[in-house]
């Protein structure tokens, strides 16, 4: 059964998990979650379909199947972590000496690693509001290879024009990669904006669950998918089993949880954007957020995360984060349950002050990840939360 004709929600479901992928075994429904780490073969230089699990297996091949399909790419590659599959790329794609181009807002680990490899591999990294296409263009410099974008970012909520900014970067022969983990492929598909590669937290939204660290990377270009799926193998950056079978079995609610997210999002976001101790709020499905138009020509929804800065400075957002009962305060994004943190001193500390000043990182910006409870019970805990402030 192909699924090119499907819909998204049926695709997420399906593929990978067809009756005849899984032929020869017991017509399981569900992709079984092959442990075997190697694989028999009859002739010494005549393995089977799978040889050795660091460089295939059948419950990950299952999951990269489906990765492709939900990106509407020709490949998909699943890889252990978020910054596994970030470091993949960087590793494959640069040399010593080359320049990259970057969103100035882009999530604390990708600035960490690439502030630590740009010491160790002399490479050039500038940082710019990509919001406007034409600072992309204007930091263009002989030694470009490509540009590392995230729209929304995180945590601003930051919107950029990927279409636009492809047609630059092709223009000057320069790739583009578009983390789509905020708005998860349901609601964005950057390759078919023009970006040249896709790469994904697993561990967000597309698991879901806040149950399994992942990664992804999604593209079309032969050559570039045979180049990182020999130095995945080469460097052994491998999601378990295990792992891939939660996630596969993750996103077969991918399409209702999203709707879910984002529904909750906008009612928490139009609820601060009215409350007094309130001073800005991020997100970009309100008409209030700059790039609101721009983000709902390029994508079918907005999401499920919120920031917003809080009156007063560290000591109110502290204070504010500390009393919620409902809210869990903790790292990371996209499961089920709502998930609320402090940018500057959680998720974005492992950059400088300066950094986070440049990039407009304040002390009283609060990030939330919204999940999918009850609205009423959601917004009845952030109201007893300001009254502690
Ligand atoms: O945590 P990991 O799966 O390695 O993914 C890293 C990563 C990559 N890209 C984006 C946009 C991310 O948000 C992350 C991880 N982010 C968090 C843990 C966080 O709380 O923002």
């Amino acid at each position: 059964m192909t699924h090119q004709n499907h819909s998204f929600d049926t695709r997420s479901i399906h593929v990978g998990e067809e009756p005849e992928y899984l032929e020869g075994s017991n017509n399981e429904v569900v992709a079984p979650i092959v442990l075997s780490s190697t694989f028999a073969r009859k002739k010494v230089m005549n393995h089977g379909r799978f040889e050795y699990s660091r460089t295939s297996n059948p419950t990950r091949l299952a999951l990269e199947k489906r990765y492709a399909s939900l990106e509407q790419t020709k490949y998909g590659l699943s890889l252990a972590s978020g910054l596994a599959a970030e470091a993949l790329l960087l590793f494959t794609l640069l040399k010593p000496g080359d320049h990259i181009i970057g969103f100035d807002d882009l999530y604390g680990g990708t600035k960490r690693l690439l502030n630590q490899w740009k010491e160790q591999y002399d490479l050039q990294v500038t940082l710019v509001d990509a919001a406007q296409p034409s600072i992309v263009e204007e930091a263009i410099q002989p030694r470009t290879k490509l540009i590392w974008l995230e729209s929304p970012t995180n945590p601003l909520l930051k919107v950029c024009d990927i279409a636009a900014i492809a047609e630059i970067a092709h223009r000057h022969n320069l790739l583009v990669i578009v983390d789509n983990t905020f708005l998860s492929p349901y609601f964005q598909n950057p390759i078919l904006l023009g970006a040249d590669i896709v790469v994904h937290s697993v561990t967000k939204y597309i698991g879901g669950h806040s149950d399994v660290i992942g990664g992804a990377v999604m593209l079309n270009n032969d050559a570039l998918f045979e180049k990182l799926k020999f130095n995945q193998n080469a460097l052994g950056m491998v999601p378990s089993p295990f792992d891939c079978y939660l996630v596969l079995r993750g996103l077969k609610t991918l399409s209702l949880r999203m709707e879910r997210h984002q529904s909750n999002a906008l009612a928490v976001a139009t609820y601060l954007e009215n409350h007094p101790k309130v001073e800005r709020v991020y997100y970009p499905g309100l008409p209030s957020h700059p790039q609101y138009v721009l983000n709902a020509r390029q994508a079918s929804g907005y999401g499920g995360m919120v920031s917003f800065e809080i009156k007063g400075g560290e000591k109110e957002a502290v204070q504010f984060l500390e009393s919620l009962e409902l809210f869990t305060l903790a790292e990371s994004l996209g499961g089920v349950e709502s998930l609320i943190e402090h940018p500057a001193l959680m998720t974005h500390s492992s950059i400088t002050q300066k950094e986070r000043e440049l990039a407009g990182i304040k002390d009283s910006l609060i990030r939330i990840s919204v999940g999918v409870e009850d609205i009423t019970d959601l917004i009845n805990d952030l109201e007893q939360a300001f009254g502690n402030i």
